[in-house]
Parts: structure tokens; sequence; C-alpha cells
């Protein structure tokens, strides 16, 4: 029980396993379609690797031979918490939520030898150790965010991404639905985005885009597995690609051609005119129908070739937009500089500004640069990434504390934290898994478990033993020699 990650609230172990063998039952609480999914989805995990046929029932008590699922645990599990009580006869998982289960269900893969996450079927000691685990967690924001403007990454890549994060308990990810080298999802109002913008990438590609079903599909998906898809549009600058699709949106009304390089900053909508402000709403709209979650991402970083004072309307109106489509807007950290409402979100990548949101009640997403950019290189060795932020090697990413970390901001202003991941270097799924792995972990527990219990030292064993999880989901992770993998 002591290489958990992220490390639990509470621990307590006894002598014994429970063993899973071809005997073994799942038994869930009657009359729940949602908890009877949580233990479909234990049951389909488990049977990969053991081949059992571990079928899944419906009963109302936890009795021999049996996982057993169930809700009404102890309201102060939260939303998210559980317990697990592991005995030599019995295996039982409470919650106070469903989502509390899913969480658990993960416990209890990470508890199993890392055999039993191979895909196929194999002979193995399916032992789980006895104890007694009780855990929740500390932020309710746990996030990954993903980069498919730079380069595209297709429904199925989205898919594996979720799995990977959703074992280690993260509940959000933020998709970067456009940029100046790409846009990313269709919008029916307005088809050239897509089609347009959406044809290329950085360094010259194919591109691509998710039609409105491939997204609704990732949402759900997601859904399944307690993450929130957070949709981002980036404006007002970020935005050439929807420049070059429609000549009227520029203020000069000529389209400039579609970009494939990395440089940042020099795209801008047109603040005075109408039709501006009919793509903000129209765009927003068919976005906020497809999102079942409460936020809209509206993107404002580095608009450098936006007039300050434009810049500030901007924002404003588009926080009104968002608002009017029933949504709660967040932005980069420079959307600070505007009149911010209380439910509307900052997100913090280098400055603190964020200070001054957070002084009027606007809740921060802390995601700074140098510690949680997954993009940066580890060290002046690694073939992928940039390091404009830095070097950021598994120690850094893990050993700070985000309530410590921007003056002016302290943990009741803190929603969460969420590790970015831009792709202009980065094509494949690949790429992408080597730079998140093993430092997405790290950011999973920072945002999990209590600060107190963490440290460096005990984290890196921990993260050893999570070398032949990732190896046996044939994860690409980056196997840095700080850490004594297993
Ligand atoms: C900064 S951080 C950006 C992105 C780049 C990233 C590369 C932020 C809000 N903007 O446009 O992709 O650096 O690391």
């Amino acid at each position: 029980m002591n290489t958990i990650i992220p490390k639990p609230v509470a621990v307590t172990t006894t002598t014994g396993t429970f063993k899973i063998t071809a005997a073994t039952n799942i038994s869930v609480e009657p009359g729940s379609d949602e908890v009877t999914a949580i233990g479909d989805e234990l049951a389909e995990r488990l049977r990969r690797a053991t081949g059992y046929p571990l079928p899944v029932q419906a009963t109302a008590a936890p009795s021999a031979g049996r996982i057993h699922l169930t809700t009404g645990g102890d309201a102060a599990l939260g939303e998210e918490g559980y317990e697990l009580t592991i005995a030599s006869d019995s295996v039982t998982l409470t919650a106070h939520r469903p989502a509390g289960l899913f969480y658990g269900i993960q416990t209890i893969r990470q508890l199993l030898p890392a055999a039993a996450e191979q895909s196929t079927a194999h002979p193995g000691s399916w032992a789980l150790p006895a104890g007694t685990i009780r855990d929740y967690p500390r932020f309710a924001w746990r996030g990954a965010m993903l980069d498919v403007a730079r380069h595209f990454f297709g429904v199925a890549d989205v898919k594996r991404y979720i799995d990977l994060i959703a074992a280690y308990k993260l509940n959000r990810l933020h998709l970067h639905l456009s940029d100046d080298q790409g846009w990313r999802i269709w919008i029916n109002s307005w088809p050239n985005l897509a089609e347009h913008g959406g044809s290329t990438a950085v360094g010259g590609g194919s591109g691509g885009y998710y039609t409105q079903a491939d997204y609704a599909e990732i949402v759900a998906y997601a859904q399944r597995r307690y993450i929130m898809i957070i949709p981002e549009i980036d404006l007002p600058g970020h935005t050439n690609a929807a420049l070059a699709s429609y000549p009227e949106l520029n203020c000069d009304d000529a389209a400039p051609p579609l970009y494939t390089g990395i440089e940042v900053g020099f795209s801008t909508l047109c603040p005075d005119k109408a039709i501006t402000y009919q793509f903000v709403d129209d765009v927003v709209r068919e976005l906020a129908a497809l999102t079942p979650g409460p936020y809209l991402h509206i993107g404002g970083d580095e608009a450098q070739a936006t007039n300050h004072d434009d810049y500030i309307r901007f924002i404003e109106r588009f926080q009104q937009i968002v608002q009017g489509h029933g949504k709660r807007m967040i932005g980069w950290e420079e959307v600070s500089q505007a009149e911010l409402s209380p439910s509307s979100v900052v997100q913090y990548w280098h400055n603190p500004i964020v200070g001054q949101a957070a002084r009027r009640g606007t809740k921060v997403i802390v995601s700074p640069a140098d510690r949680l950019y997954l993009d940066m290189k580890y060290d002046s060795s690694t073939p992928l990434g940039l390091n404009w932020a830095g070097y950021v090697d598994v120690q850094h990413a893990y050993a700070w504390d985000p309530a410590t970390q921007i003056p002016g901001v302290s943990e009741s202003d803190i929603l969460g934290v969420e590790a970015p991941v831009w792709t202009e270097t980065l094509e494949t799924m690949h790429d992408l898994e080597f730079m998140a792995f093993p430092r997405l972990l790290g950011c999973a527990e920072i945002g999990w478990s209590p600060a107190a219990a963490r440290n460096w030292d005990d984290y890196r064993l921990r993260l050893a033993a999570h070398g032949p999880r990732l190896a046996a989901q044939g994860v690409n992770f980056n196997r840095v020699e700080s850490i004594p993998w297993r």
C-alpha cells in the first residue's frame, strides 16, 4: 500500500491478502446504473489480465469472495473521496458519491501487481494487500491540458490520454482548440474555420479538426471517467487560423495566409467591427451547447498585437458573452487586468498579476510554466520540447506547493492545479507521452494529496514502482535517471 500515487490521506495496513480468483465476484449496490457502470469498469480491467469471468452482480451487502462497491458512505468523504477495506475474505469500497468509487477502483488497480495492467490474459498472483485506506482530494481542480492546435491529436489519442490521466485521479482535461496554427472544432455557423483554418499545423502538416460528433464522443468518454472537458478558444490573440479563414474578421478585410511557424503574439481580432462579436457569440453558443460542464476558456494570453484598452474591452465583452450562454469564463492570467466576475476563473502561468483577480474573489488555477509546463525539456539533452521557462526535471515538477507559489494567492483562492502540454514540438502520442510521463504523476499528487504528506524522497521511491505499470500499458515514459525504476 505504500506505492500509491497520488498518496492517500490515510493508510492502515494489516496482515494477509485478498486473492482475486476465478470465483471472485464484483457486487454493486442495487438500483444505481452509475455504480453498476463503475463495477463493470473494474471488472473489464481485471478480466483483461486475469482472464477470470468476474461477474458483476447487484447485492445489498458485502460478503465473502466479493469486491463490493457502494455509495451511501460518510458524507465527510465529499464528492470524490472513498474508503477501501481489504480483508482476506472480502473487499469493500464505500464512497459518498459515485466519483469516489471511481477513484477507489483506481487505487485497487495500483494495489495489484503491475502485470494486472497488461491487456492480455496471463497467469499471475492477483492479490490485494489487507488494510484500510481513507482518501479524498485536496483540490477540486486536478487538470491536464492538451494543445491540439499546434499539432492535431485525433479522437483515439485523446481517449488514450483520458484513460492515462484518470488512473491518477485527474478530473479535468482542458483542450486548447484554436491557435494561430489551427482551428480544431467544427462550427456550423462558420464552417471555414475548421475547413480552412484546420487544414494545417506547425511545420505544414495536414492538421485536422473534430466534428461536433467527435467532440461529443470525447466529452461522453471523459464523463464516464469523471473527467470534465474544458474547451478553449483562444481570443483575441492567437487567432491567425480564424483570421485566415474569414477576411471580414480582419480590420483591413484581407485574410492573412495560414501560419505554420511557432512565433506568438502577432495576430488579433478587430475590436471595432460588429462582426467580431457576432463571430465570438456564435462560436461560444455552439461550444456551450456541446459542453455539459460549467466552464468555457477564452484564452486571453499573449495578445501583444492588441492595444491595451481594446484588450480590456474585449475580455469584459467575452465574459458577458460566455455568461450570456450560461457558462463561467476562464482566461489565462492576463485577463486579471480586466473587471472580472467572482464566477470567472484565472489561470496562472508565470505572472503574479492573478493576485489582483484573487483579491476580488476570482478563483485561480495554478499552472506555473517552470513547474508544470510539460512541454518544457527535462534537461538540456531532452530531444523534444522547449526551454523558455527553463528545464523542468521530475523533482522540480514535484517539489513545490501551490499555496506558496504566487505572492498574494493562498490556498482558499486556489481551485487547483493543471499541467499543460503545448505541442509546437510534439507530433505524436509517442512524443506526448514522453513529455507527460512521468511528470504528470507529480501534478496529480500535488492536486490530490495533503501538502504535509508529500516529500520528494518518499515520492521518488513510489514513482519507481510506476515504471512497470506504465510499461505494461505501453506508455512511452521518460526513464529519467533520478528515479530508481523497478
Ligand atoms: C506560452 S502559456 C503560451 C503558448 C505556448 C507555450 C509554449 C500561454 C498561455 N501561452 O502559446 O504554446 O508558451 O510553452
